[in-house]
């Protein structure tokens, strides 16, 4: 405890905020806005003594923090556990958990990947399996839009895309969940769902050898790589196992979100069926709206100051892009939710040399569902109260009934 008394001593003379506030309560998971709001208010940065945390919710120095991989280390861990400190629950990902120069050579296999040229050779196939997919739905009336459609539709055409055999669509699901919720403290909930490692992870990794791959997939391009001796064949699984942390839940919130945004807000969704090539934009801003990863970390390896501000070597700082994304010093009306406002410069992908690098495949998705909605659905109504399913680093509905009705 000395640590931190003396720690807060430091950021007491410094004028940093200390708040006392627990970002991982349920409350503020399911509803994070007032959070988010408090947070811009409180100042750039704040200190939250329960974690030993600085946090930072406005746009500017969140960016700079997050862009910085020299002075704002990845290698120590994006969650709360600070890899000099605590041993991580799972073998470090050798792409988002490092910093370069190894991180140049894996970044380089999983984007080529995830090209444009690739993920352009799916699009067909992901349009098919959207309009299939809403013609069920109109069929079905009513039903779940988390588990029905947001669920649904990425799990047809990423595992695939991935070259996937074997497809689980709660094993995966659920790895994802637990990665992203071992980004928090060590709480009730990272403990429960860190209590599913020992069932979904050794599935997980089977599906992430080269046998469990078929020909013409992202898998299979990463594979090539170690052919030619870019990569180990340890570190191609690797990075498939990268694929399939980072590849289900985020699409999966991206679009419910966009879901949950257009039922909320029919005048936007009137301006999508006008003109059904707003399907893009309106991913774009729901995603600046709602931030489906909420919140990232990263660990100061220097001594340094952001925005005026001290910032010494070893702190962990939060990054809440959800509050960055919301900060009305950036955004006009930054609390509406506007499909024709092009929100360039969001962060609801990060930025920077860590920057999601599926970001292309993950906007392909969204466009064939939301085309196919745009071109069938004639209006979009929420039965009863949508649920949220509170998550360390991802903000998500755990359940959403919706009725499509046909156009
Ligand atoms: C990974 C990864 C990348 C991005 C997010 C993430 C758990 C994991 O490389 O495993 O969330």
């Amino acid at each position: 405890m000395q640590l931190v008394e003396d720690h807060i001593r430091t950021l007491i003379a410094a004028d940093i905020p200390i708040w006392d506030v627990d970002p991982y309560a349920t409350e503020v998971l399911q509803t994070p806005e007032p959070y988010y709001t408090e947070l811009r208010e409180k100042g750039a940065f704040v200190y939250i003594p329960r974690y030993a945390l600085l946090a930072c919710g406005r746009y500017d120095e969140t960016r700079e923090v997050f862009s910085d991989w020299e002075r704002f280390v990845s290698s120590r861990g994006v969650g709360l556990a600070d890899f000099h400190v605590a041993k991580p629950w799972r073998a470090p990902s050798i792409v988002l958990e490092v910093d370069p120069p190894y991180h140049t050579r894996t970044r380089t296999v999983i984007s080529r990947a995830l090209s444009p040229r690739a993920v352009n050779d799916l699009k067909d196939a992901f349009a098919a399996k959207a309009d299939a997919l809403i013609t069920e739905l109109l069929d079905l009336g009513e039903f779940d839009a988390v588990d029905d459609l947001a669920e649904a539709f990425p799990v047809s055409v990423f595992p695939a895309a991935v070259g996937m055999r074997e497809i689980s669509k709660r094993m995966l699901v659920d790895y994802g969940a637990m990665a992203f919720n071992a980004l928090g403290p060590e709480n009730e909930r990272r403990s429960k769902w860190l209590e599913k490692a020992s069932e979904i992870v050794p599935w997980i990794m089977e599906q992430c050898k080269r046998e469990s791959l078929s020909p013409g997939g992202f898998g299979a391009t990463i594979y090539a790589a170690a052919d030619a001796d870019e990569l180990t064949e340890e570190e191609a699984g690797m990075l498939v196992r990268s694929l399939l942390s980072a590849g289900i839940d985020t699409t999966v919130t991206g679009i419910g979100n966009t879901i949950w945004c257009l039922g909320r807000n029919p005048e936007q969704f009137e301006k999508l069926k006008r003109d059904p090539k707003l399907a893009r934009p309106a991913f774009e801003e729901a995603l600046r709206y709602t931030s489906p990863v909420h919140s990232f970390c990263r660990t100061a390896s220097v001594d340094t100051t952001v925005g005026g501000v001290p910032i010494s070597r070893d702190t962990k700082i939060l990054c809440v892009l959800g509050a960055a994304n919301l900060d009305e010093r950036k955004w006009l009306n930054a609390d509406r939710f506007d499909i024709e406002r092009r929100p360039t410069g969001h962060l609801a992908f990060g930025v920077g040399i860590h920057g999601c690098v599926g970001q292309i495949v993950a906007r392909a998705e969204a466009e064939a569902i939301l085309t196919a909605i745009a071109q069938k659905v004639y209006s979009i109504d929420i039965i009863g109260e949508p649920v949220w399913r509170p998550n360390h680093a991802i903000h998500a509905l755990d359940s959403m009934r919706v009725r499509f009705n046909r156009r």
